[in-house]
């Protein structure tokens, strides 16, 4: 199944493997046992890292590794899709296209399924990687009004997913207004993450509207902890052929 499709089925949980950060076997698999896909990505990570992060996660695991990749080297034919995105809230150019430019032989060459996004940069409460390398501002979570605008322009533009990002390791993740109020105004699958730590957290980010819901920070930090976040749905149809 396309991960596009896969997608659609909503209340999904994204578990975002940062390929900087080596991880350790049992932690590896305590987060893929609980996730329904894995983002693998990182600011500041290299070609070669995001590789081999790849090829390891599929190597204990059939759930689809998609790439959310933080620059063009991160792109690996190894992933089963490309969440490929553009940073709406920022003004540099190449954030919205330039990247993308150089990139494009390369990834329609490869074959590898590729989601056109568009990411919506929200403050989370501390200054996130993503705006220390890429420069892009974060909505105040108090402008709802300009963040649906954004959104409703994705949409214009042919996104097909939307991602409300609160940052890596946010202090306060996107409000639950927002999302409902997004959720409102568009109808392609929304992706809300950036400082998502408890249960309750998750599920108010489900209730509000949000597709699907990505947890990196917490659980690399708490790996024993994933149980928490687990049959998050009555009917987890994930996957081809579970290896776990
Ligand atoms: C970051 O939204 C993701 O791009 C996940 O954020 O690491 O804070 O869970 P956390």
């Amino acid at each position: 199944m396309r991960v596009e499709d896969y997608i659609q089925k909503g209340r999904l949980l994204g578990v975002l493997i940062d390929p900087e950060k080596a991880a350790d076997h049992v932690s590896l698999l305590r987060r893929i046992g609980v996730a329904d896909f894995l983002l693998v990505g990182g600011s500041t990570a290299t070609g070669e890292m995001t590789e081999r992060t790849v090829r390891r996660i599929k190597g204990m695991t059939n759930k689809p590794v998609v790439l959310f990749p933080g620059s063009p080297k991160q792109f690996t034919k190894e992933a089963d899709a490309l969440l490929f995105l553009s940073v709406m809230t920022s003004k540099d150019a190449e954030m919205l296209a330039g990247r993308h430019i150089a990139a494009a032989r390369k990834i329609k060459e490869s074959g590898v399924e590729t989601i056109p996004m568009g990411y919506i940069l929200i403050d989370g409460g501390r200054e996130s990687s993503v705006q220390k390398v890429s420069g892009a501002e974060a909505l105040r979570q108090t402008e709802t009004e300009k963040i649906v605008d954004t959104a409703i322009a994705c949409c214009l533009l042919g996104k097909r997913l939307i991602y409300l990002e609160a940052g890596s390791g946010a202090a306060v993740p996107v409000r639950k207004e927002i999302i409902s109020a997004v959720r409102k105004e568009v109808d392609v699958p929304l992706i809300v993450g950036g400082g998502i730590c408890t249960r309750e957290q998750m599920e108010q980010a489900y209730e509000a509207g949000a597709d699907i819901v990505v947890i990196g920070n917490y659980l690399e930090n708490h790996p024993e902890q994933a149980y928490i976040f687990g049959n998050h749905k009555q009917t987890n149809q994930i996957c081809h052929k579970n290896k776990l």
